[in-house]
């Protein structure tokens, strides 16, 4: 009996402490399956939401859907849907055709409207121009391979055109320029190429590069956008002649010319930029594809 008794009470830490486990156990498998679940309901989230964002492009990709049309929105960020933003790539300025084209005056007239002064402006120009150019020739303010070397970046400059804007992060003396200005990457294409179309212009690139007052630039986007006052719908005054708008708005010699060296007439290059949600998590689409129903996709990102 004795014998059994001490046996019972050896076995009762055993069990307290086998209980003590079993429990710690399931705390922790409760902890590790409540966090697989979260995550399981946050990646299927993030598929909805890449579902509502695709949505939104095949209606954006319409030609016959205009900037303004209620089918550019569905649902709320709260719960699920999208929103569609259209605008267009060639009211932006192309880096690799600007500086191809010999032509320094437009970053000239874009950094110092930023607030860059003349010789931050230079520096910029001159790297931009050797990261582009295909040759180890020292533009005078610029950066070649032994600049990059010495600060440390071997493989530098690219020596080529820009395949991406972010690219321009790169360049050296471009780089502080860029990271003051928010939002510099709404300025500058790599897809659509030419000069600046004066139909799809923003007020930013007018005022900068032709030095449209504010009262001509106002004039102007209301002519331009029609009685709806949307940009880019049936009803927008088209645009075919530099030297009407010119007229139209009283130009003064300075202003026209630089209407005529930064601003065309042509160009037209649909982005579609669509977000999705679904609970909170959302998904973004961009595309840039012309409108012309059989034209080519030039750019699709993710994110
Ligand atoms: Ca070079
Ligand atoms: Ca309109």
């Amino acid at each position: 009996m004795k014998k059994n008794h001490r046996r019972r009470a050896a076995a009762l830490p055993l069990v307290l402490w086998c209980i003590a486990f079993i429990a710690g156990l399931v705390v922790l498998l409760a902890g590790s399956v409540s966090s697989w679940m979260e995550s399981e309901t946050r990646a299927e989230k993030k598929f909805i939401a890449r579902q509502m964002a695709l949505s939104g492009i095949a209606i954006g990709q319409n030609p016959l859907v205009k900037p303004g049309d209620p089918l550019l929105g569905k649902g709320s960020r709260g719960t699920s849907g999208y929103e569609v933003k259209i605008s267009n790539e060639s009211a932006k300025i192309n880096p690799n055709f600007w500086i191809q084209n010999n032509n320094r005056s437009i970053f000239i007239r874009l950094f110092t409207s930023w607030g860059a002064d003349i010789g931050t402006t230079d520096a910029a120009i001159d790297s931009l121009i050797d990261w582009i150019d295909g040759d180890d020739f020292l533009s005078l303010k610029g950066a070649e391979r032994g600049e990059y070397e010495r600060a440390g970046k071997r493989g530098y400059p690219a020596n080529r055109p820009l395949k991406h804007i972010r690219e321009m992060e790169a360049v050296m003396n471009l780089s502080s320029l860029l990271s003051a200005k928010d939002g510099w990457q709404n300025a500058f294409t790599i897809w659509y190429s030419g000069k600046i179309s004066i139909q799809h212009a923003t007020e930013s690139s007018l005022t900068a590069l032709a030095e449209f007052t504010p009262m001509q630039c106002q004039s102007f986007l209301e002519m331009r956008a029609g009685l709806d006052g949307i940009d880019g719908t049936d009803d927008d005054q088209k645009l075919s002649s530099l030297e009407d708008v010119a007229a139209f708005l009283g130009l003064g010699s300075r202003q026209r010319a630089a209407l005529l060296e930064f601003f065309d007439t042509s160009g037209d290059l649909r982005c579609i930029e669509s977000t999705g949600w679904c609970g909170g998590v959302a998904h973004k689409i961009t595309v840039v594809s012309g409108t012309d129903p059989h034209s080519q996709m030039m750019s699709w990102e993710e994110k």
